[in-house]
Parts: C-alpha cells; sequence; structure tokens
C-alpha cells in the first residue's frame, strides 16, 4: 500500500532520511499551512522564503520522478496544519502508514505522535552528531561545555586534523577572532536572488502586517543559488570571517559574516560540506587558520551543541526562567522609536533583513533583554518569529540558554552581560547616540550602564559566587555609597520610563 512521505518546510534536502527510506511509489506531501505561519507572527521575509523554497524542491522533486501532493496556502480545500493535511491525504490516497524525518521542535513531534496513522520517524541524519551520541557525550558531566563537544565533533569528522591532533597546534583560535570594527570593508554582504512575485503577492496580502519588510528579497531559495551565494562568500569574506567576528558597523550590516543560516537551517546546505569546503580554503592557503577554524566551529560546535541541548532538556525548556524575569516586551523590539542607537541598528536590520548577525543578536537585543529583566518567553517567541533562520531547535538554546541565562547555566557558564563600553569597543553605533557611552550616571548616560549594575545586583546571590563574575562584584564593592545609589535609582526610573511606554 502507498505510504506518504512527510517533507517540511526546513526539510527541504534530497538527502532527507525519510526521501531516502522511501520507496519510488510512496507520495511525498508538503503542505503551506496557516499553522506553520502563525504559531508565532513570523517576518514576512521568513514565510516567503520558506514557501518560496518549499514550491521549488516539489519542483526538484517531481523532476526526479517523485510524486508530490503539494498544498499551497491559498488552496481552496487547505486545512491548515501539517496534521490535518496528512489526514487529508492519507483519506483521499488510502494511506495508512507516514514516514516522516524527526521534525525540530516538540510541538510537531508531538502532532506527528498524535495521528491516527502508523507514524515512522526517522532520525535527521543532516545532522554530524544523533541524539544518542549527544546523550552519551553529556552522561555523568558536570558541566555541558561546548568546546569538549566541539573537539569530538573534530575527530568524528576529521575535519582540520592531522591525525589524532588539531591542525595547527590548538583546537580554538577565538583568541585572534576579537577585533573591533574594521575601517575598510571588502565584502558587501549576501548574494541577491530574484523572488517569487506571486508568493511576495501571496505572503504581502496574507502576512503583511506582521513585523518586517518584504521588499527587498533577496534570499537564495533552492540549492543551486544557496552554492552560488556560499561560493562567492568563501572567496571574499572567509578570510577576514575571524577576525572580525565580533564588530559591528552601521553602514556594513553584514560584514564578512556567511548570512548561511536559514539556508542550512531549511536544508538547502549541508553543514558538513559548508565545513569541508571552508577547509579547503585553508588547505589551498587562501584563508587563514582562525577564520576557518571560527567558522567550522560554528557549525560543527556551536549547531551542533545548541541541538543537543534542545533536545535532551525536553518540551519545557522554552518556559524556563531561573531568574524570575517578568517584564513585557518593550514596542521598541517591534521597531517602536528608541534614542539607543544599538538597538535602533540592530531591530531595524532585523525589520529589514530578517537576519542580524550573532553579536548583534547577543549582545545588543539579547543583552538588553536580559539587563532588562524581559521574560524569557516573550524574548524566546521574540526571535522565533523576527529570524529567517530561526526554528526552535536552534533559537530556543540560544534565547533562553546562551542569551537569557534562564536555563540557570546549561549552555554558559555566566550570563552574556555587559555595559556600554562593550559595544562601543565593537561597534561605530555609540558615536552617534543620542545617549552617552562614557557617561555611568545621570540623564544621558547609556542605559547599558545603568542597568548591568542594576542587574548584576538584583541577582547578587545568585552570581556573586561565579568564580568568573566575582571582578565585576569587587569593582561594584569599591565604588562609593553615594555613587552606588544614583546608579541604582537612575537604573530604576529608566526603567519606569520604559514600562510607561516612553521614548526612551
Ligand atoms: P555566521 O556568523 O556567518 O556563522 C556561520 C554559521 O554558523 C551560521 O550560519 C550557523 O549555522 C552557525 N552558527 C553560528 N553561531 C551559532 C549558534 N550560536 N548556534 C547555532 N548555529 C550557529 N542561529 C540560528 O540558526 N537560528 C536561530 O534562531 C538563532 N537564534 C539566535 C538567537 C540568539 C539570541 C543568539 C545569540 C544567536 C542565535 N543564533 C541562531 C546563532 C547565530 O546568531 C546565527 O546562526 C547567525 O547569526 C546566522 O548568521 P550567519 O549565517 O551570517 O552566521
Ligand atoms: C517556518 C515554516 C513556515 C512559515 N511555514 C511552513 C509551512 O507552511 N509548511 C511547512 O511544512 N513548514 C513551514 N515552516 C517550517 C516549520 O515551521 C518547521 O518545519 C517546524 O517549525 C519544525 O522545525
Ligand atoms: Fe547603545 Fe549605549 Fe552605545 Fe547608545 S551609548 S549605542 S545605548 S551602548
Amino acid at each position: 500500500m502507498v505510504k506518504l512521505v512527510l517533507v517540511l518546510g526546513d526539510q527541504l534536502s534530497l538527502s532527507l532520511s525519510a526521501l531516502q527510506k522511501a520507496g519510488t511509489e510512496d507520495v511525498i506531501v508538503m503542505a503551506e499551512v496557516a499553522d506553520e505561519a502563525t504559531y508565532v507572527p513570523h517576518h514576512p521575509k521568513k514565510i516567503a522564503f520558506t514557501l518560496t523554497a518549499m514550491r521549488k524542491f516539489a519542483q526538484t522533486l517531481r523532476a526526479e520522478g517523485r510524486e508530490v501532493c503539494y498544498t499551497r496556502l491559498d488552496d481552496a480545500d487547505n486545512s491548515d496544519s501539517i496534521r490535518a493535511e496528512l489526514l487529508r491525504r492519507a483519506e483521499a490516497l488510502g494511506a495508512t502508514e507516514v514516514i516522516a524525518t524527526e521534525p525540530g521542535e516538540w510541538r510537531l513531534i508531538q502532532a506527528l505522535h498524535d495521528l491516527p496513522l502508523d507514524v515512522t520517524i526517522l532520525p535527521d541524519t543532516r545532522f554530524i552528531a544523533s541524539h544518542s551520541e549527544f546523550e552519551d557525550w553529556a552522561k555523568g558531566r558536570k558541566e555541558l561545555r561546548m568546546e569538549w563537544f566541539y573537539r569530538d565533533m573534530r575527530r568524528k569528522t576529521g575535519l582540520l586534523m592531522e591525525g589524532d591532533a588539531p591542525v595547527g597546534g590548538k583546537w580554538n583560535f577565538d583568541h585572534d577572532n576579537r577585533k573591533a570594527a574594521p575601517k575598510d570593508i571588502h565584502y558587501y554582504g549576501p548574494m541577491e536572488f530574484e523572488p517569487d512575485q506571486d508568493v511576495l503577492d501571496l505572503v504581502a496580502a496574507r502576512f503583511g502586517n506582521n513585523f518586517g519588510d518584504l521588499d527587498p528579497f533577496w534570499f537564495a531559495t533552492d540549492a543551486a543559488s544557496a552554492k552560488q551565494h556560499l561560493t562567492r562568500w568563501l572567496e571574499q569574506a572567509l578570510p577576514s570571517f575571524g577576525d572580525y567576528q565580533d564588530a559591528m558597523l552601521r553602514d556594513n550590516k553584514f560584514l564578512y559574516h556567511a548570512c548561511i543560516g536559514a539556508y542550512i537551517n531549511a536544508g538547502l546546505l549541508d553543514p558538513l560540506e559548508v565545513c569541508q569546503l571552508a577547509e579547503v580554503e585553508y588547505t589551498e592557503g587562501r584563508a587563514p587558520i582562525n577564520a576557518v577554524e571560527g567558522f567550522i566551529r560554528q557549525i560543527i560546535g556551536w549547531r551542533e551543541f545548541m541541538r543537543g541541548i534542545y533536545f535532551l532538556e525536553g518540551p519545557d525548556y522554552t518556559t524556563r526562567n531561573v531568574l524570575g524575569h517578568d517584564r513585557a516586551l518593550p514596542a521598541l523590539y517591534w521597531g517602536a522609536k528608541t534614542k539607543m542607537n544599538c538597538i535602533a541598528h540592530a531591530v531595524d536590520q532585523t525589520k529589514t533583513d530578517a537576519y542580524a548577525h550573532h553579536i548583534q543578536r547577543l549582545m545588543v537585543t539579547g543583552n538588553f533583554a536580559l539587563l532588562a529583566g524581559i521574560a524569557p518567553g516573550a524574548v524566546h517567541e521574540w526571535y522565533l518569529a523576527v529570524y529567517a533562520d530561526a526554528y526552535e531547535w536552534v533559537e530556543a538554546p540560544n534565547v533562553i540558554g546562551m542569551s537569557q541565562f534562564a536555563d540557570g547555566g546549561i549552555v554558559g557558564s555566566k550570563p552574556y552581560v555587559s555595559s556600554g563600553a562593550y559595544i562601543d569597543r565593537m561597534s561605530d553605533y555609540c558615536k552617534s547616540c543620542a545617549y552617552k557611552v562614557k557617561d555611568k550616571t545621570g540623564p544621558d548616560a547609556c542605559p547599558f550602564n545603568l542597568l548591568y549594575w542594576d542587574f548584576l545586583i538584583r541577582h547578587r546571590e545568585r552570581f556573586s559566587r561565579n568564580a568568573r563574575m566575582g571582578n565585576m562584584y569587587r569593582t561594584w564593592d569599591r565604588m562609593d555609597e553615594t555613587r552606588k545609589e544614583t546608579v541604582l535609582s537612575d537604573a530604576r526610573a529608566w526603567l519606569e520610563r520604559l514600562d510607561k511606554g516612553e521614548m526612551v
């Protein structure tokens, strides 16, 4: 009897385990559904990217002779959810079995388990570490640290290895990767591709009121274009990737970042192949070790580690809130005017491109949310909605864990917080900001300076025993009492203005 083979919007790879397992007579089910477009208010560009890439992938499958039952969002008989679409197709075709590759979100895994059909969920083999490998690695460890896991992934893949030893004599070259913003940039961002106007019109009509600009739409939406973009990036930008990985510039939003997260996560690029291509740039002498090692670490280290944590920690991970933060997400995250230049730039870029690079996400919008005590669930939903590369398996550990410390230190050993000084060192935002980054108190003081101390003092009991944070508390303890009081009262007054919805 014919089986249904489910392919989701982030499973657009010919190597997908469900496609490999299926017989040629089995029917592939792909569905554009309202449920997936609305579980958070996704950025219109993200929706357009997903739908365009799904449509093109269905064409590729058909060209290979596979039968695809494809539901478009505006089809009259669209039943609005993956579950209902599978049931509808099963009934029409008389099928009782479904083959699926494990979805990247507990919500959908549960929905598949709940189907009154015979469902086989296969592992997602596009990742380097399986769930059991990560569990075995994690078992019995007091702390889960990415660096140790990463070394195992280097050994497993053989990337940048000379026998058992790391190429260049060191596992990690991050020490060379924290240079401040460069003066000249020789890379001008990702390649731009033609959109599918039908999809843009559909998304504009259905989701045009969501936060985010649909135009200009520049994403690659098939494997060949994504590879074209990657090839150009490897040639033009990889050599400088490491040096300026943490820098932020007003007029050069992408710096030397690869802008491939959306492509890898949707299945248009294979993560291992991407790393192998980067390795060749090193072995052929075209890119330095600090750039190539740093880049490969992001993919086989951080990306795999985050996925491991998501599946290890279970479905309640997104509700964690060990710091008890409960402030509502301020309107400035949705584009309301703010005097904070760094936030304005990061949010504006997010609105335009459904993209911001790692340090903007971590040290600007994430840092601010943590310092201001915003409810981590709200922060999580924002990140899941606004970035084209956001799927829960990778977004949640980055937000709930790395950025908001809401998991109590599973992902990171200390919270990523900083005052304005860090942002000033790594960017050119502060020069043209209405606030003064050097002011620690008073009406023009940079809010990051005020909130930094407010955060540390609110959570003193938890963090003062952390060996990596002792210095911060010693600095505070050396400040004179009047100054301490002024810092804390200025911080409280600033937060009150934020809560009242004043322009801050
Ligand atoms: P580059 O800087 O060029 O890095 C290359 C690749 O490395 C990325 O494409 C990605 O595949 C991988 N990578 C780098 N850092 C990470 C990381 N911390 N976790 C997982 N993969 C990583 N990444 C997502 O893919 N989806 C998300 O929803 C997401 N949300 C984030 C939220 C916060 C608060 C933070 C701090 C980080 C988040 N990241 C997320 C990680 C990282 O910011 C993005 O992967 C990166 O910005 C994507 O842009 P890029 O392709 O230009 O990356
Ligand atoms: C993100 C997304 C969107 C916007 N739309 C669809 C869709 O219509 N159909 C689909 O199969 N997948 C979509 N996706 C991706 C899913 O939300 C994703 O597969 C799950 O969140 C699991 O990672
Ligand atoms: Fe951001 Fe403060 Fe710098 Fe302004 S002064 S850009 S608020 S860090």
